[in-house]
C-alpha cells in the first residue's frame, strides 16, 4: 500500500450537516440533527459542522434557499468538509444541483442510513438486500455527474455496490436488479419452508420491534441467552436471530429479534427487507420495546407504528416494553402504566418477570388448560390439538401420550366429547 492511500484510509472523511425546520415536523429539528450526526458518526465521519434553516416553502431546485446554500458553501470550505448532508430526502436533481453549488459531495440521510447497512451487512440475504435497495435509490442517479464524482474515491455516500457498478449503463444495473430480486426471492421460498416446518412446531412466535438502539438485542440475549451483538450505535442487528424461551405456566415461544427502525428510513430499505421483516408479520405478539431514556421515546413510537403499518404488521397484537427505566431522563415523559405495557430495563433485569407473565396472559387469554391421555395410535389427535392449540407438554408413557395444552373453549368441549374415558380436563 503506498504512503498516500495510508494517509487517506486513516483519515475519517468530514461531514457538514444541514436540516430544515419545516412546518409539521415529527420529530423536532434540534433532535433531528442529533439523530443525523449520531448517523453520520456510525457511517465513519466526522462532524465538523451544521446548519439549520426555517424552510416555509422547499425550493424545488435547492431544496433551502439560494442564500443559505451561500452560507453553507462559505462554512463547509472554511470547516474543510469533504461531504454535505442533508437531513431530508433530496430529489437527484437537487443533490445534482447542490454538489455543483457547493462545490463537494452531497447526500442525504437515505444515503448515509443505505452507506451503514452496506458496512453491517453480514448474512448473503442481508448483503443482497442491502445491495439490491442501493441500487435503487442510485438508479434515478446514475448520471455522468454522479459517476464521477464517485470515481473520485470512496467514502460515505459512495460505497456503492462496489466502484465499478457506479460505472455502468442504467441497463446493467436495472439487470443486477432484476437478478437480486430473483435470487432473493429464492432465499425468501428457502425460508419460507422453514417458517412452515416451525409452524408445524406449535410455537407461538414473538417479535421483538422497535426503534434502532431501544435495547431489543439486550432484551433478547436476557431472556434467551442468545449472545445477540449489543452495541451502542445504530443498525447494529440486520439478520433475524429466532430462540426459543419457556414462559413461567410452560408454554415456550420461539422470541426473534431483528433490524431497528429509524425516522425516515428509506423507503427502498423498507421495500428490499420485507422478507426479514415477514418475522414481524407473521408473530403471534409484538414487542415493541421504547428507550424511555429519550426525550423524543413518544416520537420514536410513532415512527414504529407507521414502518409496521407499511409492512403490512399494523394490526398485530402488541405489548408496549418500556426499557432502559434506569436511566430516566430529566424532561423525558415517564412510561404509561397501561395494561397493554411493561416498564423493564433489559440491562439490570429489572421487569422481566411482569414482563414474561404479560407475554403469557397475552398469548393464552380465553385458551382453557386441559390434560389429557391420548391412546396409542392417535396419533391424529395429537396433530389436531397441535393445529388447533398450544401444546405445553407432551408425557409419553407405555405407548400412550399425556398431554397437557392450551385450547380454545370450543376445543375443550369436542375433546371431552371425543375422550370421554379418559376424562380430558381442565386442569
Ligand atoms: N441503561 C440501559 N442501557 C441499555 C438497556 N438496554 C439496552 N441498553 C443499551 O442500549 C444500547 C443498544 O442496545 P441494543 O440491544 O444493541 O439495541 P437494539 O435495539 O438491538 O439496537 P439495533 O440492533 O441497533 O436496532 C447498548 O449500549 C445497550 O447496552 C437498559 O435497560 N438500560
Ligand atoms: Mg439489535
Amino acid at each position: 500500500m503506498s504512503e498516500r492511500t495510508h494517509t487517506t484510509a486513516a483519515r475519517r472523511e468530514r461531514g457538514f450537516l444541514v436540516a430544515a425546520d419545516l412546518p409539521r415536523m415529527l420529530v423536532p429539528v434540534g433532535e433531528s440533527v442529533r439523530e443525523l450526526a449520531r448517523l453520520a458518526d456510525t457511517a465513519g465521519l466526522e462532524v465538523v459542522g451544521e446548519a439549520v434553516q426555517t424552510v416555509r416553502r422547499i425550493n424545488a431546485a435547492l431544496f433551502i434557499g439560494h442564500g443559505k446554500v451561500e452560507e453553507v458553501r462559505g462554512r463547509a470550505e472554511d470547516a474543510r468538509a469533504d461531504v454535505v448532508i442533508f437531513d431530508e430526502p433530496l430529489s437527484p436533481a437537487q443533490q445534482r444541483n447542490l454538489e455543483r453549488e457547493l462545490n463537494r459531495k452531497v447526500i442525504d440521510r437515505s444515503a448515509l442510513i443505505l452507506d451503514i447497512f452496506a458496512q453491517r451487512a453480514r448474512s448473503l440475504e442481508g448483503k443482497m438486500q442491502v445491495e439490491l435497495a442501493q441500487l435503487q435509490y442510485l438508479l434515478p442517479r446514475l448520471t455522468r455527474q454522479w459517476t464521477h464524482l464517485s470515481r473520485l474515491g470512496g467514502g460515505v455516500g459512495t460505497r456503492g455496490p462496489g466502484e465499478t457498478q457506479l460505472e455502468v449503463d442504467r441497463r446493467r444495473v436495472r439487470t443486477r436488479i432484476g437478478q437480486l430480486h430473483r435470487r432473493l426471492r429464492d432465499v425468501e421460498r428457502t425460508r419460507g419452508l422453514h417458517r412452515h416446518e416451525r409452524a408445524t412446531v406449535p410455537f407461538p412466535t414473538v417479535a421483538l420491534v422497535g426503534y434502532t438502539n431501544s435495547g431489543k438485542s439486550t432484551l433478547m440475549n436476557r431472556l434467551t441467552q442468545a449472545g445477540v451483538l449489543v452495541e451502542d450505535r445504530l443498525f447494529a442487528t440486520l439478520d433475524p436471530t429466532v430462540r426459543r424461551l419457556r414462559l413461567p405456566e410452560g408454554l415456550t415461544v420461539l422470541l426473534a429479534d431483528t433490524v431497528g427502525f429509524i425516522h425516515k428510513l428509506p423507503h427502498q430499505l423498507v421495500e428490499a427487507f420485507k422478507s426479514t421483516l415477514e418475522e414481524v408479520r407473521a408473530a403471534d405478539l409484538l414487542l415493541h420495546v421504547v428507550d424511555v431514556s429519550q426525550s423524543t421515546w413518544p416520537e420514536q413510537v410513532q415512527v414504529v407504528d407507521s414502518v409496521l403499518e407499511e409492512i403490512g404488521a399494523g394490526d398485530r397484537s402488541t405489548i408496549h416494553v418500556f426499557n432502559k427505566a434506569d436511566v430516566l431522563a430529566d424532561g423525558a415523559p415517564p412510561p404509561p402504566t397501561t395494561a397493554d405495557a411493561v416498564t423493564i430495563s433489559a440491562r439490570t433485569g429489572k421487569g422481566m418477570g411482569p414482563l414474561l407473565v404479560a407475554i403469557e396472559t397475552r398469548l393464552t387469554a380465553g385458551l382453557e388448560r386441559v390434560r389429557c391421555a391420548l391412546p396409542s395410535g392417535r396419533g391424529d389427535l395429537l396433530a389436531w390439538l397441535r393445529r388447533v392449540g398450544r401444546v405445553i407438554e407432551e408425557y409419553y408413557h407405555d405407548g400412550a401420550v399425556t398431554v397437557t395444552a392450551l385450547v380454545p373453549p370450543k376445543v375443550a368441549g369436542q375433546l371431552r366429547k371425543r375422550l370421554p374415558e379418559t376424562a380430558a380436563r381442565p386442569c
